[in-house]
């Protein structure tokens, strides 16, 4: 079988920034309007009174400190509480497109490629801007790339199911060179007027340069040893915004925003990541100590403590899994690639490491590497 390396990688990262401390003092000051409005209401005992966010309670459960969002504006506002920014014209690239641009660059100048290299382009995000025409042609004729382009979402495991993806399209033939990226533009999806979930989510792009270990001159790649994909149906995170809502009689106030059950999500996810990885790891005969690196998806710190202790045996060492959702909240898909991208010159030829997303479907992917140069 063809040997297939990610060559490169990039993320791009929007200028604003939203502390726990910013997002919960405009939360608070939301929750003192709402129930003063409410007070009659609220005393008659037809609405319930909303209670305070915590910056501690933010930090302990999730460990979350502050994300990156594309539009500030608006968020912190207690009388707005969502971003605010104008539709762009056609003729303007959308806002998924112009971070995947940025990305992207990052990761052809990484693998040494240009994008007249790049014959397959695929955009893969938990929210896909527009339906039509796919984000990823805009971003092919952006770039000047060949080929072709499409776009695919399976929530927080779009990056690892997009890479796995692109191999199977340079193995069966279809492409040679492959561009994926992963523009989590979250923040619009975010109900920031939930206790539960207002501090959750953060905007990034990802971008990954995936092709054959033969065509390959970047100064390191990863060569990928093995894809394990899965997916189990659960009503724990979901999302119900679709094009068929202004045909409904009902509306659903929710139905924009992310909601999920967190501790029940928590609890079945964790023994379904294990048992993917830990069944790569026997079908390639892994050890726990061959692993030199955990790149894990990035929604929660006690997650993925209790997922690395799963898989090592042991508690991780410093840097051994590494977290990089303190800075950027959960990223959706683009988290385990940035814990990637900026922990993986650690490693040393031959050393196994692997990338594992999971999140809404239930799905889980899981990809097993090997620094290759
Ligand atoms: N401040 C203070 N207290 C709070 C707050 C808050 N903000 N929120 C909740 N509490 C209270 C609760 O009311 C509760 O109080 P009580 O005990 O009195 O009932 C207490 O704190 C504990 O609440 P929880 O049980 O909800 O808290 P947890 O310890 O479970 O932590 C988490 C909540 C952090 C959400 C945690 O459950 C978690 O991270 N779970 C894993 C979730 C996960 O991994 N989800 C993956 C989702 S990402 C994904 O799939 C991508 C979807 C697509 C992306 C969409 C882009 C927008």
């Amino acid at each position: 079988m063809k040997k297939v390396v990610i060559s490169g990688s990039g993320v791009f990262t929007p200028e604003s920034i939203v502390t726990n401390e910013e997002l919960v003092a405009s939360f608070n000051q939301y929750v003192d309007l709402f129930n003063a409005e409410n007070a009659e209401a609220i005393n008659a005992g037809e609405v319930a009174a909303l209670e305070y966010s915590s910056c501690e309670f933010i930090e302990k459960a999730s460990g979350i400190k502050s994300r990156h969002v594309l539009y500030k504006d608006g968020i912190l506002d207690p009388n707005t509480m969502q971003p605010v920014f104008h539709k762009r014209p056609e003729d303007q690239l959308p806002e998924m497109v112009e971070m995947a641009v940025a990305a992207a660059k990052e990761a052809l100048v990484q693998a040494g490629k240009t994008a007249a290299d790049i014959d397959l382009i695929i955009c893969a995000a938990s929210n896909i801007q527009r339906p039509y025409p796919a984000l990823s042609i805009e971003l092919q004729k952006e770039l000047g790339a060949g080929g072709y382009a499409f776009d695919m979402n399976v929530a927080c495991s779009s990056a690892t199911f997009a890479i796995s993806n692109a191999v199977n399209a340079i193995r069966g033939g279809t492409a040679s060179v492959v561009l994926v990226v992963n523009p989590e533009f979250a923040s619009p999806q975010v109900n920031y007027t939930s206790r539960d979930s207002h501090f959750i989510f953060g905007d990034v792009c990802t971008a990954t340069i995936i092709e054959a270990a033969e065509t390959a001159t970047a100064e390191n790649s990863y060569e990928i040893l093995g894809m394990k994909l899965k997916t189990e149906f659960s009503n724990n995170i979901r999302c119900d915004v679709s094009y068929v809502d202004h045909c409904h009689p009902e509306v659903d106030p929710e139905a924009p925003f992310f909601r999920q059950q967190g501790r029940k999500v928590f609890k079945e996810l964790l023994p379904l990541v294990a048992d993917v990885i830990q069944g790569e790891m026997d079908r390639l005969q892994i050890a726990p100590d061959d692993l030199k690196r955990l790149w894990l998806h990035q929604a929660n710190i006690n997650m993925n403590i209790f997922a690395a202790r799963k898989i090592l045996g042991r508690d991780p060492e410093a840097g051994e899994a590494p977290l990089v959702l303190d800075t950027y909240a959960n990223t959706a898909s683009a988290g385990s690639i940035i814990a990637f991208h900026q922990n993986k010159q650690g490693l040393v030829v031959g050393d196994k490491a692997v990338l594992c997303s999971f999140g809404a479907g239930y799905s889980v992917g899981c990809l097993m590497l090997q620094r290759n140069r």
